[in-house]
């Protein structure tokens, strides 16, 4: 007999045809987002769970469905995702990593250009039938090529940044992470590893690529941002949380910094209102992700790894992959 699954957001078709070939699959065409409780329901008497981003796994919910033995999350973070419950009852998770890093890395460096050159800002001064003559400084801003590009939080994303950056646009990358980079990584780059105060202090331009956890939680603050230059720009393609919002919505509104533009927000998709009511800020819905073709290679890993973990094969892409090792 076939597994049963939840696949719990709308997907690509032929993905879901896909797995309608290999499972009993309770899809969500209506693409509802299901509270706590009508998760638990769903996943009553299932082996397996599609997830995105907005669905959280955690231990009351396991607990609750004690058949499950695999979520796949088409998403490459994983913060919702108690990973250490899932462990405990031998419930194997799994991310999407690398299909969509240089799509990621594309829009990151599209929205720091956009901070930077404030390209949103002035888009909606013509809409709103504001532009009457031009002027030497209409909209200036700052200078991407040739300055330095800060990136905090160095894994295959950022790299894939900072590769944009220092080939691309002949900038300097200095970059903070737990762990420094190889040298034959840093080298064709010329990145250079300093400290989170050098790297708030020296960046004209900062992106964060970090992920979320208890311990990046307000990773840049009221305090951080004090440390930047009052000329740079501030980037978060990484997770809400990571920046404290009301912090920085205070910092653009007196021009602590010159510009931010955020994909990722504390509490999405609820934006702090401190934020929709400034002009130096670009802000996008959680997209960085969103060309068709990543989309569909993400729904595809997460696909894969359902089928492989739920029929005995290797599924690609673990991220506890020591429940494996365990069965
Ligand atoms: C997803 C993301 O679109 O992969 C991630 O971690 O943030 C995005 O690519 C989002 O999480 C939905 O699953």
């Amino acid at each position: 007999m076939s597994c049963r699954i939840l696949v719990a957001r709308a997907l690509p078709p032929q993905v879901l045809e896909r797995l309608r070939r290999h499972f009993e699959v309770d899809d969500n065409p209506g693409d509802t987002i299901y509270t706590p409780a009508q998760l638990v329901e769903r996943l009553r008497g299932k082996q397996g769970a599609l997830t995105t981003g907005s669905e959280r796994i955690d231990a009351a919910l396991l607990d609750a469905c004690p058949e499950l033995r695999v979520v796949a999350n088409m998403a490459v973070g994983f913060n919702n995702f108690d990973i250490a419950a899932c462990t405990a009852r031998g419930v194997l998770a799994t991310n999407t990593p690398d299909v969509l890093t240089e799509t990621t890395a594309d829009f990151g460096f599209a929205l720091m250009m956009a901070a930077a050159r404030r390209i949103a800002e002035s888009e909606h001064f013509l809409r709103r039938g504001d532009w009457k003559k031009w002027s030497w400084d209409m909209f200036t801003g700052s200078d991407v090529h040739g300055a330095t590009l800060g990136i905090l939080g160095m894994g295959r994303i950022g790299q894939a940044i900072a590769r944009r950056g220092a080939l691309g646009f002949g900038m300097r990358v200095i970059y903070h992470n737990r762990s420094r980079l190889a040298p034959e990584i840093e080298a064709p780059l010329g990145a250079r590893w300093v400290d989170k105060a050098e790297l708030l202090r020296e960046a004209d331009h900062l992106v964060l690529v970090l992920p979320y956890s208890a311990a990046s939680h307000h990773a840049i603050g009221a305090s951080e941002l004090a440390q930047m230059k009052a000329t740079a720009t501030l980037t978060n393609i990484a997770r809400g949380g990571i920046v404290d919002d009301a912090a920085l919505a205070a910092a653009l509104h007196e021009r602590r910094i010159a510009a931010a533009a955020l994909d990722v927000f504390e509490g999405e998709p609820s934006v702090h209102p401190g934020l929709l009511s400034v002009s130096n800020v670009v802000l996008t819905p959680h997209i960085a992700s969103a060309t068709v073709a990543t989309r569909v290679a993400m729904a595809d890993l997460a696909a894969d790894n359902l089928i492989a973990a739920l029929t005995g094969g290797q599924p690609p892409t673990p991220i506890n992959p020591e429940v494996l090792r365990a069965s």
